[in-house]
């Protein structure tokens, strides 16, 4: 299809979509177009409402690569689908899915390759699980020496409830056959030059049958919203976005490591402890990025905010790739000391945690500091880390604020 087409499309679609929810969207619809600037070189992106969203942080339109303004965290510890960010590499997104011809394949390495419909996905026994989606490159604007890639702050998030099935039944039901090692996974969008390697991920067989990686149809309860892969994708909890392969219609079972571009070349972290290197070197040895580093944020006060001096109630939120929050400490002493912050309701280990503290805030300018600290004692660094292609951001997080 045409850009022209194309746009066409996204216009009528957002049309009708605003027309229908129109008073809920009508704040954030009338911020549209207006032109945000994230706080990086080269950081104004305009406010754009896609079919099915509300107005985002537009990064790029062909593929439509959209960021939560950050302010939407502070709305819930859920992160609503029409402010959920997208992320796509290839411009041929698909426009239009039959739901009733759409088709599964299972294949590869298997007794019996099989095709489901989402009938037959929605009839097996489902799951539910509130996990963390974030991209690998989330908060890359912010990364110094900068690098190249999407530069985005920090809204390349989102917490959701996920529904579907273990991936582990839709493989049972293909049958994986003695000496399978991976299993790879290819959605229906595509490259609009056939040179562009389309986008497929690999998991280790052991991992995509743990009962807990599943293909979703549904998020916080309705249907994927297109953008985010619909009508069926992969979760991949505690594991970085690039994973979560969107608008999901092949598996296949391999029995040798898939070498496919997204996983050989793109989308590999250095390989020790930290993911990182001196500024500016290149790793000796790469691996696939996996886990999530631990994270946490304040929601409630935006870095620069002018606040009244005095008791300050600050919230916000943290995540691990899976061990779950153990603890949350601010600093208003430059991390001279910490104070803990209580956690909030604990929506399983994969989700965002939400926590709240109130500090002192004496008239005069104060950093207030976050770190968190997950069961398996993993916690932030001071100070940033820093590799190629400015993944794994998770430097513990400053908040600059004046209180008068
Ligand atoms: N089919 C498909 N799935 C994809 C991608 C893509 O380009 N195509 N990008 C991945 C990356 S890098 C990320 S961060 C997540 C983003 O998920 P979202 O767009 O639903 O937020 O989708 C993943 N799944
Ligand atoms: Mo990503």
């Amino acid at each position: 299809m045409t850009e022209t087409d194309r746009r066409t499309l996204l216009r009528q679609a957002g049309a009708g979509l605003l027309a229908a929810s129109g008073a809920a969207l009508a704040p954030w619809a009338a911020r549209a177009g207006e032109v945000v600037t994230l706080p990086f070189g080269n950081g104004e992106r305009p406010l754009v409402a896609y079919p099915g969203k509300r107005p985002l942080l537009q990064m790029t339109a062909r593929p439509p690569q959209l960021e939560t303004p950050f302010a939407v965290f502070d709305e819930g510890v859920i992160t609503p689908n029409d402010a959920f960010f997208v992320r796509y590499h290839l411009a041929d997104i698909p426009t239009a899915i039959d739901p009733e011809a759409f088709r599964l394949t299972v294949s590869g390495h298997v007794d019996g390759p099989v095709g489901l419909s989402l009938a037959a996905l929605k009839a097996m026994p489902s799951v539910e699980i509130v996990a963390v989606n974030q991209c690998s490159g989330n908060s890359r604007g912010f990364v110094a020496p900068r690098v190249a890639g999407g530069q985005l702050a920090n809204g390349a998030m989102g917490n959701a409830r996920w529904t579907g099935v273990p991936l582990k039944a839709v493989l049972d039901r293909a049958g994986v056959k003695a000496g399978a090692v991976q299993v790879v996974f290819e959605g229906l969008d595509g490259p609009v030059l056939p040179e562009t390697p389309d986008f497929a991920k690999a998991l280790a067989i052991d991992h995509a049958r743990d009962g807990e990686v599943m293909l979703a149809w549904a998020m916080n309860g309705e249907d994927l919203p297109w953008l985010n892969g619909y009508p069926l994708r992969l979760v991949v909890p505690g594991f970085y976005g690039t994973y979560w392969v969107k608008h999901l219609n092949a598996i296949t079972v391999t029995d040798k490591p898939y070498e496919g571009f997204w996983m050989r070349a793109a989308y590999r972290i250095p390989d020790n402890a930290c993911a990182c290197v001196e500024p500016g070197q290149t790793p000796k040895a790469t691996v696939p990025i996996n886990r999530f580093a631990i994270r946490s944020f304040v929601t409630n006060l935006a870095d620069g905010a002018a606040i009244p001096a005095g008791r300050t109630a600050l919230r916000g939120i943290a995540f691990d790739g899976g061990s779950g929050i153990r603890a949350v400490a601010v600093s208003t002493d430059d991390g001279r000391s910490w104070t803990e912050a209580h956690l909030g309701p604990d929506l399983g280990r994969y989700a965002f945690r939400p926590w709240t503290l109130s500090v002192d805030l004496p008239a005069g300018a104060h950093a207030l500091r976050v770190r968190a600290t997950g069961q398996d004692g993993a916690t932030q660094p001071m100070e940033p880390r820093w590799n190629p292609p400015g993944y794994m951001r998770n430097v513990v997080e400053t908040v600059r604020v004046q209180a008068a």
